[in-house]
């Protein structure tokens, strides 16, 4: 007689089978999402871990799940170009979907990332030998990198004759912009499972790579080029690595004065005050640690006595990573800074407005009324009518807000065809290229001009795709602009008669950075 296995003895014998930590939430859940974790415990965990934290392969959690589309036709049909292999031969399409379920259950329990666990994950590069000089001709500070999220690498770019000097795996899910030190040699490069690459241009080769975190937003270069911090959502803190060889210098747990602990929505490099500022996701406070023992509004234990109801600043310890809190109304995320780092402007978690912060006396200065989640971080600036002003985008809106930035006053509005991303420009040049990123409009790039903010023309070379994010090289002369497909390509065009003048075939590429635009924090450029 063949007995029926109860779905509880199932449910034990799978228990049995299961890795630690995996069992008792899978099987509180049902057989079915006991099945699920078999499943997971026999085909997935050798990569993504028993804990799927990530291994070899990436974490899989809600956190950072949440973005991946198709997921089950990656695990079907693996990806193409990765060690990601199909399994459709061992799951059928319902234990695909119930893994796909079981992936998006939180893991068990608060899951943490002590510095050991950095340390240990920190592999250097046994091979690499750093170069006296630059192994190509070209001019190392017209280096251009295209992160190509299609099969997660960076193509290296020399900036005048647009070859391709270098092309070189990332970590999975490359995210925000990469930073580079302050001499431009070497570029840190953040995933979003919180994985922090150390390349060397000169040298075209990998220094070395350590996960300081197991989601993380982005990262922050220290005004010296010493230290490297990266905003983590998981755990809720800020990691500070050395930039020499990427040992973890400090960890900061992210707790805010009542006790909330919050992620970091993003930290902020600011030369100029010799500090980062973190945005703080689930606090109404703003963070700046310095990064010189000595830096100003920490010396003197800086106390900011305030209006009731208004912002305030507290005194934090003194030396180097010394905190300053700034005590605010409402979170606020998704920061500009005037160029003198003085005054930054986020947006609230409504996004119907800008807040104008002055750091020096850490309160609010300005509100601005900017319906439409302002898109502030890809926020440029330049000189119009003998005034510096600031745009920005609108993720919900198809229009561009242009603010004069010396009374924080609406200059104009220009109408777009649809919601863009990303805007970038250069001193040399009187437009500002702004893509349509979301919606029907996702295959056009207005360029506008600086001072009559009219678009003068809309480039569409490839009718229904997207086409997105430019760059411009060291001297202004060219824009780099991607197709932003599996099948796609960087596009060159002419910065003054907008030609195109070369295309270079890529996959999904999506940022690209210029070494010198960004090490001279150049206005055209978002930071
Ligand atoms: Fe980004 C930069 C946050 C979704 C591509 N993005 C940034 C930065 C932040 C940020 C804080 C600045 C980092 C830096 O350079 O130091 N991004 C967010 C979000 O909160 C959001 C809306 C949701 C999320 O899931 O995180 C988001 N971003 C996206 C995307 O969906 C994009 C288009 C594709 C992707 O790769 O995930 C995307 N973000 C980018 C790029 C930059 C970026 C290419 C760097 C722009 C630059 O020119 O510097």
């Amino acid at each position: 007689m063949i007995r029926r296995i109860a779905s509880t003895d199932l449910a034990v014998l799978l228990l049995a089978a299961l890795p630690a930590g995996l069992g008792l939430a899978a099987l509180s859940a049902g057989p079915v999402r006991a099945h699920a974790a078999a499943d997971y415990a026999e085909h997935c965990a050798s990569c993504h871990g028993d804990d799927r934290l990530g291994g070899t392969g990436p974490a899989l959690i809600p956190d950072t799940l949440g973005r991946v589309r198709g997921i089950e036709t990656v695990i079907a049909q693996g990806r193409p170009l990765t060690q990601m292999q199909g399994f459709a031969e061992e799951l059928d399409p319902d234990q695909i979907a119930s893994l796909v379920d079981y992936l998006k259950q939180p893991v068990e329990g608060h899951p943490g990332w002590s510095p050991e666990q950095v340390a240990e994950s920190r592999a250097m590069n046994a091979d690499y030998v750093p170069a006296p000089a630059p192994v190509f001709s070209g001019d190392p500070m017209n280096i251009t990198l295209v992160v190509e999220t299609g099969d997660h690498h960076v193509s290296v770019l020399d900036g005048d004759s647009f070859e391709v000097l270098d092309r070189f795996e990332t970590p999975f899910a490359v995210h925000g912009g990469p930073k580079f030190s302050p001499d431009g040699r070497f570029v840190y490069i953040m995933s979003r499972d919180g994985w922090v690459q150390k390349y060397d241009i000169w040298s075209l080769a990998e220094v070395g790579r350590v996960r300081a975190g197991l989601n993380s937003r982005n990262i922050a270069m220290s005004h010296d080029g010493k230290w490297l911090a990266v905003a983590n959502y998981l755990p809720a803190s800020l990691s500070i690595l050395s930039t020499e060889d990427l040992s973890l210098a400090a960890s900061l747990p992210v707790t805010a004065r009542d006790g909330t602990e919050s992620r970091v929505s993003a930290v902020y490099q600011a030369p100029a005050r010799k500090s980062f500022v973190l945005a703080l996701k689930d606090a109404p406070e703003i963070w700046e640690i310095a990064t010189d023992p000595d830096a100003g509004p920490f010396r003197d234990g800086f106390v900011h006595s305030h209006e009731k109801g208004m912002t305030e600043a507290l005194g934090a310890e003194a030396g180097l990573f010394a905190r300053r809190r700034i005590v605010i109304e409402e979170p606020l995320d998704d920061f500009f800074f005037t160029p003198d780092y003085r005054e930054l402007i986020g947006t609230n978690r409504d996004g119907d407005k800008g807040v104008v912060i002055n750091l020096d006396v850490g309160r609010r200065i300005a509100e601005l009324p900017l319906p439409g989640m302002p898109h502030l971080g890809s926020g440029i600036t330049w000189q119009r009518d003998g005034h510096r002003v600031m745009a920005t985008p609108h993720l919900n809106e198809g229009v561009l807000s242009v603010i004069d930035m010396t009374d924080w006053s609406l200059v104009g509005q220009v109408k777009t065809d649809g919601p863009g991303f990303f805007l970038r420009s250069h001193d040399s040049t009187p437009y500002v290229w702004a893509d349509v990123f979301i919606g029907d409009h996702k295959d056009e790039m207005h360029i506008i001009d600086k001072q009559s903010l009219e678009i003068v023309q809309t480039l569409k070379p490839f009718p229904g795709k997207t086409f997105a994010h430019a760059e411009f090289t060291r001297d202004g002369s060219h824009v780099l602009v991607s197709l932003w497909e599996d099948d796609g390509a960087v596009l060159i065009y002419d910065a003054a008669t907008l030609e195109e003048v070369k295309r270079l075939p890529m996959r999904k590429p999506s940022g690209k950075y210029n070494v010198w635009n960004k090490i001279t924090f150049e206005d055209g450029t978002s930071h």
